[in-house]
């Protein structure tokens, strides 16, 4: 019998390339996303390359009622998840505390946070019946340190840094994996996201140093779950070479 994992934000970036590295390992996959058109590409991509069989859920995580419904909807044999990666997130805005959009906090904290519990809670009963399962909350470098403008993204992520401790907790008896990882900086769509389509902006965060990339994540993810039964990986930080912290990056 097959793995299976389900992936949030399976549509670009992080969780995109751990589809690919997932299914190369022989993992049958649940591919979630707002884009239903990515995720069906993937889904191709991945038949074609390793014969991997997919189930899509188009879902915005934020979408509680949603989020519980397509869970449920999913076959009893898919419905067995081993590896739940809750991935999808953004930074929208950077700005200081005083003159940023208020509606963007709405988002990161309704998307970063919410959509983690929501996304969580649908699939964690499947996880409890089988006395197994394995869950890696996609933190952040953001969420261990804070920096200037980053005031409600860094908050989100240390809420969310703190609910994967929660988690490790209070899923101990159930024989439940909770594993944490906080990136630095990894060049995908999220800066084209946070600044809202502005190329130039997007660009400029990774000039001048050589940043993580989604490949870089999706082999740290893989490091995170294909550990032995009896081994979990807490809480695992990684940077490029070039940045020591959140704040602090060497650039030519
Ligand atoms: P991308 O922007 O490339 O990917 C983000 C993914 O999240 C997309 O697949 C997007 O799918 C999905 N997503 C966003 N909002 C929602 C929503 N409301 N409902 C469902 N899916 C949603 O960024 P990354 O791959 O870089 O980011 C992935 C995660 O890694 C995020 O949680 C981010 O905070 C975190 N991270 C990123 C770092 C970086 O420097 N890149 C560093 C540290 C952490 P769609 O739009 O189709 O819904
Ligand atoms: C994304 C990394 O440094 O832009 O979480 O906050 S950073």
């Amino acid at each position: 019998m097959k793995h299976i994992a389900l992936i949030t934000g399976a549509s670009s970036g992080f969780g995109w390339a751990t589809a690919r590295k997932l299914a190369e390992k022989g993992y049958d996959l649940i591919l979630t996303g707002r884009r239903g058109d990515r995720l069906q590409a993937l889904e191709t991509e991945l038949h074609n390359m390793f014969g991997t069989k997919c189930r899509l859920l188009v879902v915005d995580v934020r979408d509680k009622k949603t989020v519980f419904q397509q869970v449920e909807s999913l076959e009893d044999n898919w419905k067995k998840i081993d590896l739940l990666i809750n991935n999808a997130g953004l930074a929208l805005g950077r700005d200081y505390f005083d003159e940023a959009d208020m509606d963007d906090w709405e988002t990161m904290i309704d998307t970063n946070l919410k959509g983690v519990i929501y996304m969580t809670r649908a699939v964690l009963p499947h996880m409890i019946a089988h006395n197994k399962g394995h869950i890696i909350n996609m933190g952040s470098i953001a969420g261990k340190e804070i920096y200037e403008k980053g005031n409600v993204y860094c908050a989100s992520k240390h809420a969310l840094d703190a609910l994967s401790r929660s988690m490790r907790v209070d899923l101990l008896r159930h024989g439940i994996k909770v594993t944490a990882i906080h990136p630095g900086a990894a060049e995908t769509e999220f800066s084209k996201v946070r600044f809202k389509g502005d190329s130039e902006k997007a660009d400029a965060v990774y000039t001048g140093f050589k940043p993580l990339d989604a490949e870089d994540i999706a082999e740290t993810i893989w490091f995170c779950a294909s550990q032995p039964a009896h081994v979990c990986i807490n809480d695992l930080e990684i940077t490029c070479t070039a940045q020591a912290n959140a704040y602090l990056f060497h650039k030519e």
